[in-house]
């Protein structure tokens, strides 16, 4: 590699459209006249990708080189959004890019607005895997993230005339796509099915078929770092495309067969398990992605060598497991090292538990995968064959330890019928952690209660943390400007502590009413794209109310719309003087699992609930419900900086962490919200006085629940509460028609299992706190500036220097030169 030179010197922004008008001339075709903004997009990524390549491959060189050991994320999902602007800051070439397209002739923002965001994630996990790349390019940590190129990303939500929700597929690869690089040349064999056989007293698999992992490499650049890393996204290819000899003889669907079954793997984010073909399909994908990287990692750090020395491997890179869905990694390195390159057991077991470590993300049990046994069987019978070993050597080890029967069968990894990949993971790693403080201490205490009490030495928490650099700087430009001016420097975009600065500027009038000013001029922004992404007529100058997440029970979408709904009939009724509210615009964006029937349903009920309180003029410009359909990276980078107030009100003791209340908060949002996740953490570094906290805690939920939940009870005793479910119940948001939201109704009267209920009367009470507090626009901002500038330490680069020091035992390349 000795060809490599340091990272290019800064292009100037007549060099960068020279690039531009080259690649539309030689690659794709077209005269700077001739060519589209969708034309000038492609062009300008392949520049900027140009300009990456040295420091890329300097990168790949000094991790393979040195002795830096370098980490391997893990992911199933990895929400990126869009790429051009992030990878122009990064790398320090914003300004010559926006006089370049400029010069050119073209609009900046048409350009940017031609990409086309992939959806390869669902939400919170997808995306901080996307921050935490970010990060580690940043710190000039080696770093690879590796996953699954879907074809299909989440699926694109829409609404019908009746407000249900419906999926479309989200074809993304339909567009151009010039960040990912495909390199056939690296290309990786997968294999499944099949039988064990015994050959020499060795066992031996005979996989029955296999396909071709291909890699898709995209740059992650580092901000300010100079460090460019890799996000490796495998792509499933038929090992033989298709079968002549069928083929001809006219069965063309047959011949076509192993290519579908190939691509399958790859084609869908997700696929609906609740089929045996659906859950194979998962795990298909799961160990598909997890074998290729793990050979991958043996090919980059031992290039060339037909007898690699693999116990030097966890000096070489360690694997993060992103939640439960890379854990079959666990049984396939064993299998690597024993089956493919003869080390013994011992050896293997030593070498595996050192390599990987697992980070949970959930507290529901029904999010930890527990795969028939027999599946994993037909699948990858060598996979279960170590897997029912490392259980006997799990069980031994516990016995050794005194620990009684009856908890050895609750700790079982392999029940006989079923490997629960939770404990496999907890097992078979060096290190387990959380989410935030709260979610550590759960899994320790709970969820992994009996693991905990073996092995406490195993257990750590990272709290989560976002890049500032999408989420602030691109976002947020105006709120950035602010910041810096606040600070004296621009530094913060990689310190993000630094942000604690800002807080004496609070007691500055003057200050706080700049702050205020960006936060309207953010919203009169977002009132624009909604106009015109959406039709809607958003009115700045009312309170933005957010609530953007997944839609789940225990998130409690419905609290809000009840609330809410409470509201509407105050208003209405004349228990509320029109003249006493105070006006709000409740924005909700959340996308349910298509197989998820209440999530669903909820989802009609907002858009109901939106279609008539929006037409009723007794509460015009009092109340206003917007529902922006197909939430994604892109609307909550509009979204995010233009609220004023944030909704984070789960169940407390469900949310395992959630990111979104971090983003908020660092982009001048006030929160009300439940001591749930993370927003434990940020009320304690905002202060009490500044975060809006409701609702009942773990304890006072455990308890309840102990006690014999009834929420009949609470709906008699509020008759607040009893009019707004009534009103759900008699039709008025569904045309009359009392069954539409039946099932909904009588969850919510004799099951509530997340409790909405109960913490109903406490959400509405802290309404006239907060409107008090919003009629007082100075005092609102000032707190809501003290929530920035206290929000410094849910940087995802904090996050990863947590997970350097307690998990991954490894830092940054050397300096470049
Ligand atoms: O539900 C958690 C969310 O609270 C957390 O912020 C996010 C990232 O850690 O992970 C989510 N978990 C999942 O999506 C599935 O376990």
């Amino acid at each position: 590699m000795s060809e490599i030179t340091a990272p290019k010197s800064p292009v100037t922004a007549e060099q960068f459209a020279d690039e531009i008008r080259e690649q539309l001339k030689y690659a794709q075709g077209v005269t700077v006249e001739q060519a589209t903004p969708a034309d000038v997009y492609v062009a300008a990524a392949v520049a900027v990708r140009h300009h990456l390549m040295d420091s890329w491959m300097q990168t790949q060189h000094d991790m393979v080189n040195g002795t830096t050991k370098a980490v391997g994320y893990l992911s199933a999902e990895f929400l990126m959004g869009k790429q051009l602007r992030n990878a122009l800051l990064n790398a320090g070439l914003t300004e010559q890019y926006n006089a370049a397209i400029e010069s050119l002739g073209f609009n900046l923002q048409d350009v940017v607005d031609t990409e086309y965001e992939p959806g390869l994630g669902n939400g919170g996990l997808g995306r901080l895997a996307a921050c935490f790349i970010d990060s580690l390019a940043s710190l000039g940590v080696p770093a690879f993230g590796y996953g699954i190129q879907y074809k299909y990303g989440i699926f694109k939500q829409e609404f019908d005339k009746d407000g249900k929700q419906v999926e479309t597929p989200d074809y993304w690869l339909a567009n151009e796509e010039p960040w990912g690089h495909i390199d056939y040349n690296r290309s990786q064999k997968v294999s499944f099915g099949g039988k064990v056989v015994k050959e020499g007293g060795k066992k031996v698999w005979k996989p029955a078929w296999s396909v071709r992992a291909v890699p898709v490499d995209y740059m992650v650049p580092g901000y300010a770092s100079g460090r460019v890393n890799t996000l490796r996204l495998w792509s499933a290819k038929a090992e033989d495309e298709f079968d002549l000899l069928t083929f001809n003889r006219s069965e063309y669907l047959s011949a076509v067969k192993p290519q579908v079954k190939a691509e399958n793997i790859s084609k869908i984010l997700y696929p609906e398990d609740s089929t045996k073909e659906g859950k194979q399909l998962r795990l298909e994908q799961q160990y598909f992605f997890v074998s290729a990287s793990l050979h991958d990692a043996i090919r980059v750090f031992y290039p060339g060598e037909s007898k690699p020395d693999l116990t030097t491997l966890p000096d070489k890179i360690v694997f993060q497991l992103n939640d439960t869905h890379p854990v079959i990694g666990i049984p396939e390195l064993m299998r690597i090292l024993i089956d493919e390159y003869g080390y013994d057991w011992d050896t293997a077991w030593s070498i595996t538990n050192k390599t990987f470590n697992y980070t949970c993300h959930t507290l529901l049990p029904e999010a930890l995968e527990v795969w028939p046994a027999d599946l994993i069987g037909e699948l990858l019978p060598r996979h279960l064959e170590i897997i029912e070993k490392i259980n006997e050597q799990f069980e031994a080890e516990l016995k050794a330890k005194g620990v009684g029967a009856v908890t050895i069968k609750d700790m079982a990894i392999y029940t006989g019928d079923s490997v629960r990949m939770a404990y496999l993971a907890t097992y078979g790693g060096s290190h387990v952690n959380g989410v935030a403080e709260l979610h550590s201490q759960l899994l320790k205490d709970v969820t992994l209660k009996n693991f905990s009490d073996v092995y406490p030495d195993k257990f750590t928490n990272v709290t989560n943390g976002v890049t500032p650099r999408r989420f602030i700087k691109l976002a947020n430009p105006r709120l950035s400007d602010l910041i810096t001016e606040g600070l004296g420097t621009d530094k913060w975009l990689s310190d993000l502590e630094l942000l604690k600065g800002l807080e004496p500027l609070a007691a500055d009038d003057e200050f706080v009413r700049k702050f205020a000013a960006v936060k309207q001029a953010n919203k009169v922004d977002f009132a624009n794209y909604a106009k015109r992404e959406y039709g809607f007529d958003l009115d700045p100058d009312t309170m933005f109310n957010t609530m953007v997440k997944r839609l789940h029970e225990y998130k409690r979408q419905a609290l809000k719309i009840l609330a809410l709904i409470a509201r509407y009939a105050d208003i209405k009724s004349g228990k509320l003087s029109a003249d006493d509210v105070m006006p709000r615009t409740v924005i909700f964006g959340a996308k349910a699992a298509p197989g998820y029937y209440l999530a669903k349903m909820t989802i009609q009920l907002i858009n109901n609930v939106a279609r008539v309180v929006n037409n009723d003029p007794d509460v015009k410009g009092k109340l206003n419900v917007y529902f922006p359909w197909n939430y994604n990276v892109r609307l909550a980078q509009h979204l995010i900086p233009a609220t004023d107030l944030d909704e984070q009100i789960s169940q407390a003791g469900k949310e395992a962490s959630g990111t979104g209340n971090m983003k908020f908060a660092l982009n001048g949002a006030m929160t009300v919200g439940t001591l749930d996740g993370a927003n434990v953490e940020i009320r304690e570094r905002v202060g009490a006085e500044n975060f809006f906290l409701f609702g009942m805690t773990v304890d006072e939920v455990d308890k309840l629940y102990a006690d014999g939940y009834g929420p009949r009870k609470y709906y008699e005793a509020d008759p607040r509460l009893k009019a707004a479910i009534d009103m759900v119940a008699d039709g008025t948001f569904s045309n009359g028609n009392k069954d539409t939201y039946a099932p909904l109704v009588s969850d919510w009267l004799s099951k509530d299992w997340f409790m909405t209920l109960a913490d109903f009367h406490a959400y509405t009470a802290i309404q006239s706190e907060i409107e008090a507090l919003y009629a007082q626009p100075l005092e609102w901002n000032r707190k809501a500036l003290i929530n920035v500038a206290n929000s410094g330490y849910f940087s995802s680069d904090r996050s990863i220097s947590d997970y350097l020091e307690r998990i991954w035992h490894t830092g940054p390349l050397p300096a470049l030169a």
